[in-house]
């Protein structure tokens, strides 16, 4: 079952933030896709277990963004 969830991530302005952002949360256990908008400044994340909020942030903070 897949859980989809979604988070404000903030400091992204282009496409390439948003790529870096996708990237890291692409590697957290469990994420089977990620959408990161820079304009809408979220990450809508689909796992198969639901993701800790710890995880998620500290995949923004290696990318270089926050979590709101
Ligand atoms: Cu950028």
């Amino acid at each position: 079952m897949s859980h989809t969830s979604t988070w404000n991530v903030t400091g992204m302005t282009c496409g390439h933030c948003a790529a870096s952002v996708t990237e890291e949360i692409a590697e957290i256990p469990g994420v089977e896709s990620v959408e990161v908008s820079h304009e809408a400044g979220t990450a809508v994340v689909t796992s198969t277990e639901p993701v800790e909020r710890a995880a998620v942030e500290a995949a923004v903070v290696e990318a270089g963004y926050e979590l709101a």
